[in-house]
């Protein structure tokens, strides 16, 4: 039996669970939050979400979560070539870690009330632009992000370039996800997949 633990304005978790969900896999969805008590930090050694429970085992990074469901679950969403497989993946780390990870420092304040330095916010920045320019550069968003086929990246960016589009707009006067031509196209054509619309649901109630 699968346990996904996540809450849905996680975009990790969301990736995770789009990836369940395409694969047609049954799973019991928990509603966690991050957490450190002992008894989470069993299931998930940082305390974040997402974690998948598979059969006991727990299982994190949403990367990992995705290349377990690929292999082991069906529907996968990346290509059947190797190097194609490792585009993919570099295109879901340039997502992770140069746009998300660049943006998050600066959550608290776009989002939560409190403040950052300045100079967080200018390193925030320089990063996310860096970041966006080099996805650029890899993307091809024809009109998916790695060519004419959905695969996992496009999941990565339809969850997670909001976040940091969320941020830029607020601390920066920047509509990040505008100077990523062919994402709002991608965007579309994510919402007509069965797993999105069920997703978008569950974030609407
Ligand atoms: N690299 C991890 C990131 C997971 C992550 O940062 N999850 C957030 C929610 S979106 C979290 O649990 N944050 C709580 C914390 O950092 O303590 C993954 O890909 O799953």
């Amino acid at each position: 039996m699968l346990k996904l633990h996540g809450f849905p304005v996680s975009n990790y978790y969301n990736i995770a669970k789009a990836a369940l969900l395409e694969a047609g896999a049954e799973f019991e969805d928990v509603r966690t939050m991050p957490s450190q008590d002992e008894a989470y930090l069993a299931v998930s050694p940082l305390g974040k979400v997402p974690a998948l429970e598979v059969d006991g085992t727990a299982l994190t990074e949403s990367s990992a979560i995705v290349d377990y469901v690929a292999e082991h679950l069906g529907g996968s969403l990346y290509p059947a070539d190797a190097l194609g497989r490792a585009q993919v993946r570099e295109l879901m780390k340039y997502i992770e870690l140069y746009i998300d990870l660049a943006a998050r420092p600066c959550l608290r304040e776009a989002f939560f009330g409190g403040t950052v330095s300045d100079e967080v916010k200018e390193t925030a920045k320089a990063n996310l632009k860096q970041g966006v320019a080099a996805l650029n550069r890899r993307a091809s968003f024809a009109p998916y992000i790695a060519g004419a086929e959905p695969t996992y990246a496009d999941l990565a960016a339809y969850f997670s370039v909001p976040l940091a589009d969320g941020v830029a707009k607020k601390l920066f006067g920047w509509a990040l996800a505008d100077d990523i031509p062919g994402y709002a196209g991608m965007v579309a054509k994510l919402k007509e997949r069965d797993s999105i619309k069920a997703i978008e649901a569950s974030r609407a109630r």
